[in-house]
């Protein structure tokens, strides 16, 4: 009885969909590991983040950072009642710029950018402009408030580059960066 009670409740808890949905979809099995990367994204997310990205990583190596010559841009990592979000989400900029992203609340936030979606070429570039990184066009976690994390967009080609925030994607933390 009481063991019942902590499957069924667990399971609508983590995945509300599945309990919503498809009655297959209740096996317990196929819950916790649907479940499990979007609950546990803050330590498990590293080793998933781009896909397919290994042979233009080690590419990547190839290339030397590029200092801005433009002007900042500010962007906000924001996590409160309203939700997780970069503010402003969207941003134009000229090449050459760069821009900082600021944790205000609710850290640890990250930059990771879709390696498939940014324009082609743009990798090997992109990766050797971001400090610090903790997989392919991945971020560190910022843990604290007003910490930064800065990128120039020097040396890369124009077009749109998509990106979120690690921890917060499943909550919809994302983000673009349109390059002129
Ligand atoms: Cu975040």
């Amino acid at each position: 009885m009481i063991w019942r009670t902590i499957v069924v409740g667990s399971a609508c808890t983590i995945a509300m969909m599945a309990c919503g949905g498809e009655p297959k979809a209740a096996d317990t099995g196929m819950a916790a590991t649907s479940a499990a990367p979007a609950a546990t994204a803050d330590t498990s997310a590293t080793a998933m983040a781009p896909a397919g990205s290994t042979g233009a990583a080690a590419a990547a190596g190839s290339a030397a950072a590029k200092p801005a010559t433009g002007k900042t841009w500010d962007v906000k990592m924001q996590g409160d009642a309203q939700g997780y979000r970069f503010d402003p989400a969207n941003i134009t900029i000229k090449a050459g710029d760069a821009v900082r992203w600021t944790v205000v609340d609710g850290p640890p936030h990250n930059v990771a950018f879709w390696a498939d979606s940014i324009p082609k070429g743009a990798e090997a570039q992109l990766q050797a402009n971001m400090p610090n990184t903790m997989g392919p066009l991945s971020s560190p976690l910022e843990m604290n408030p007003n910490a930064t994390y800065t990128v120039s967009f020097a040396g890369v080609p124009a077009g749109t580059y998509k990106y979120y925030c690690t921890p917060h994607l499943a909550m919809g933390m994302k983000g673009s960066i349109t390059v002129q």
